[in-house]
């Protein structure tokens, strides 16, 4: 908490409601049918995607998942490019052609979501292999769910990132459940973080709601990184709020379970810590709410007033 200045602070609070209320409004267009095909809410985690980006430097590297609004908006996205391309529209990031899961923003180092599951894990392996070979001083964040640490490209790249030393940091979002499976089903070891060993890496365990906890632990990866340490494994346990996605009745887990993680929801805690520390007061954290609001009126207004694609040029930027 001391190395952090109180505007950083601030600027995590913010982005932490920046990205709840995202989601908030864009499960509300997707119950009006304004946005169409599926979306995976972040609600739940901000902490985790807020704390990360705030242990980097703007030039460094992040690759997304498939529940990537959270990573894009806390490495610096444009929300009304973002809320655009949710709706289909032109001044979207991929000019509405991509959607929820195709939001790339290189100008912030976001070298993409992606809907395949593992697949960015590949992709920020090579982006670490080129900034080690460019000499370039950059890290890459990985991040990626608990249902990917089961299939190969993890199990690959994570072994040729500490062959090779590579600064990277992989950050697993172990929100317990992969679809509809609980990841005691679906995976041998009790912590993801002991995974790391298998590669001589550190493998670290971390309160994926705790977002001061979060920035401290990536902070100590990102620094061993860019020491030409080479990468870690961080396992930030968290929960998503919401279904896996648009259609999904929650049928695998109890009402229960889901009250018992929404005690722990990380965005009152870290307004609660702001408040104790004396860093903000109540009305300043009311202010930021409202500006969030704002903010997110205005991206629908950007959105609605937007152009859609025209008719002739829908396959146009279009490569698969
Ligand atoms: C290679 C691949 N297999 C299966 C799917 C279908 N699928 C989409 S999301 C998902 C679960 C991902 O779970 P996790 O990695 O834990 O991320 P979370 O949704 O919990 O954030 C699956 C199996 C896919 N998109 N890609």
């Amino acid at each position: 908490m001391v190395e952090l200045s109180r505007e950083k602070l601030l600027w995590m609070y913010q982005k932490m409601v920046e990205i709840r209320k995202f989601d908030l409004k864009v499960d509300e267009l997707f119950k009006k049918n304004m946005i169409w095909g599926t979306c995976h809410l972040y609600v739940g985690e901000e902490a985790t995607a807020v704390g990360t980006c705030a242990a980097l430097e703007s030039g460094d590297y992040i690759t997304s998942t498939h529940r990537g609004h959270g990573h894009c908006i806390a490495k610096g996205a444009d929300i009304k490019r973002m809320m655009a391309e949710l709706l289909g529209k032109e001044t979207g990031y991929c000019k509405g052609r991509g959607g929820s899961m195709h939001i790339v923003d290189v100008s912030t180092g976001n070298l993409g979501a992606n809907g395949i599951v593992g697949a960015g894990i590949p992709i920020a392996t090579g982006a670490a292999l080129a900034s080690k070979r460019r000499k370039d001083g950059k890290v890459t964040v990985c991040f990626f769910g608990d249902g990917a640490v089961n299939v190969g490209p993890f199990h690959e790249s994570l072994n040729m990132a500490s062959i090779w030393k590579l600064p990277v940091v992989y950050v697993c979002e172990n929100n317990q459940y992969a679809m509809s499976t609980s990841v005691q089903k679906a995976t041998a070891v009790r912590d993801i973080a002991v995974r790391g060993q298998s590669y001589d890496m550190p493998g670290v365990v971390v309160d994926g709601n705790d977002v001061i906890a979060v920035f401290e632990t990536v902070s100590e990866a990102v620094n061993r990184a860019r020491r030409g340490e080479g990468p870690t494994l961080v396992e930030s346990k968290t929960y998503r709020f919401f279904g896996h996605s648009k259609s999904d009745p929650r049928v695998y887990r109890s009402r229960e379970e889901e009250q018992m993680w929404m005690a722990k929801d990380p965005i009152p805690r870290f307004a609660n810590l702001l408040k104790e520390k004396e860093i903000a007061t109540e009305e300043e954290l009311k202010s930021i709410d409202e500006l969030v609001d704002k903010e997110m009126e205005e991206a629908l207004e950007f959105a609605l007033n937007s152009p859609l694609p025209k008719l002739e040029e829908i396959a146009k930027y279009v490569y698969a």
